[in-house]
């Protein structure tokens, strides 16, 4: 017997397997979810976080960069195949080129996978050498969670609710012919559900927040199938024998298993580590019926983040989400001196779910960025006075502008009080929104210009990159 082949042989096989487990168990994988609203800038955020991670040049206030403990970044084929890959490279051209533009809306999630090498800190700094994180971003639509509630509720209950939300008055201008329809004596199923998609997107494009279900506006690569074809009804007399009933009530519990129920359990509940955007200006500037409905959905879809003991999603959450980020975007229509007036209203429109996440254990934080900033700041004299504005090139001309979008309130609550109250306009001057362009970067290198988002960062992933 060849002693040394064999134990040679032994030593290949063993040191296979220990490479095998380092793939599998022994880099760690910190999973990203981004979520928020449609345009709430989940697509620009994803793509100058991983531009700004791979050339770090505008990154200070991430920990592990400041101490240079990162070595190398690199993107990598994804992990999960079942999705399909976030489109960096088609958005980062389309951010950055002669003619810049803001990427496309999405429809659906994507994921991407970027991997740090780092020198570790503390006691592990001399032992093992660098290690490798692996950093999936998962990008969703925040309309996604906003069906959780669905999981709990029968066909009729969920009727009822949808029908009662309807008829109040910052709804009933979208939902009004939708309810006309359902009046009728024998309305066709397709109609109906045509309808009440056209409310949902019409209530949508008011500035409102909560169009529940989720797939109805998102619908992903479900778009005209059966399980989106149905409609909240009223409850008919004699249930049994009505087939519209039957038949809705059916494609409801189809939507909850073969819908909702997959994206929870396979993606959301795989996550580590959650952004959730939030289009507070865009809200502010819709109106307080805009920011009362932003509210709402917000505390729904901070609900699934710690769903309670008898919802169906506690069983099946597997990892703790132990960090959430509220992060208000596009701070960078404000001068400087307003950011902290942003945030803390991104933090008041969320505080009544985040102080439930800090009782249960979740490290949360709310900040004010911006993901690409578009604009410079400047200040003008107008009539004697020195105003802070902001300048930057407004979309569609292309023209540069200098803009002072409004005040923000010191306190929040002059934005959230009559919000909740359902008043119908603001009483003082309304804030202003102006859509810039991408700046002109024209190949300068550095990562892309940013605000605070070397903040966001260190905050969601810092710790795991010692
Ligand atoms: N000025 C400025 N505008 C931004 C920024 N981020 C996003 N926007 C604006 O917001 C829009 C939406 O951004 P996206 O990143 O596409 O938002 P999204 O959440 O991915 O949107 P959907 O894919 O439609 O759900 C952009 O087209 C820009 O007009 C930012 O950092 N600064
Ligand atoms: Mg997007």
């Amino acid at each position: 017997m060849d002693l040394n082949r064999l134990t040679g042989g032994l030593i290949q096989s063993v040191g296979d397997a220990v490479g095998e487990l380092g793939g599998l168990f022994g880099d760690p994988v910190v999973r990203l979810g981004v979520t928020g609203l449609s345009r709430a800038g989940k697509t620009v955020f994803i793509t100058s976080l991983v531009a700004n991670l791979l050339d770090r040049g505008r990154m200070p206030q991430l920990r592990a960069e400041a101490e240079h403990r990162i070595l190398a970044a690199y993107l990598q084929p994804q992990p999960d195949h079942t999705i399909p890959r976030f489109a960096y490279e088609d958005h980062l051209a389309a951010l950055t080129g002669p003619d810049p533009r803001w990427p496309e809306s999405t429809r659906s999630i994507s994921t991407l996978r970027l991997s740090l090498r780092v020198t570790p800190t503390g006691m592990m700094r001399g032992i093992g050498g660098p290690k490798v994180v692996h950093l999936d971003i998962v990008d969703y639509p925040g309309e996604w969670l906003l069906d959780l509630p669905l999981m709990n509720e029968s066909f009729e209950e969920w009727s009822r609710a949808a029908i009662a939300i309807a008829r109040t008055p910052a709804r009933a201008p979208h939902s009004a012919a939708w309810l006309a329809r359902l009046a009728a004596t024998e309305p066709a199923a397709r109609a109906l559900a045509a309808d009440f998609t056209a409310y949902l997107a019409a209530a949508r494009a008011a500035g409102l927040s909560s169009v529940a279900p989720g797939r109805f506006l998102m619908p992903g690569d479900l778009e005209g199938s059966p399980a989106l074809t149905f409609s909240p009804l009223d409850r008919p007399a004699r249930r049994a024998a009505d087939s519209l009933w039957r038949a809705f009530e059916q494609r409801f519990e189809a939507y909850k298993r073969v819908v909702v129920a997959p994206f929870f359990r396979n993606h959301f509940a795989r996550l580590d580590r959650q952004v959730v955007l939030i289009d507070a200006l865009g809200a502010i500037h819709d109106g307080p019926r805009a920011v009362e409905d932003l509210r709402a959905a917000m505390a729904e879809i901070l609900a699934c983040f710690r769903p309670g003991p008898r919802s169906w999603l506690a069983p099946i959450l597997g990892r703790r989400i132990d960090r959430i980020l509220f992060a208000a975007t596009k701070a960078d229509h404000l001068h400087h001196s307003q950011h902290g007036k942003l945030a803390a209203i991104a933090q008041a429109l969320v505080k009544d779910a985040r102080a439930r996440a800090e009782f249960t254990g979740a490290a949360t934080q709310a900040l004010s960025i911006a993901s690409l900033r578009a604009t410079v700041e400047a200040t003008v004299i107008r009539d004697g006075r020195e105003i802070d504005v902001v300048r930057g090139r407004l979309e569609g001309s292309g023209e540069e502008a200098a803009l002072f979008p409004g005040n923000l309130p010191e306190d929040p609550a002059a934005i959230l009080s009559p919000a909740r109250q359902g008043v119908e306009d603001w009483s003082d001057a309304a804030y202003r929104v102006t859509r810039f362009a991408p700046p002109l970067l024209a190949g300068a290198g550095g990562g892309l210009p940013h605000i605070r988002l070397d903040r966001a960062a260190e905050f969601l992933i810092g710790d795991r990159l010692g």
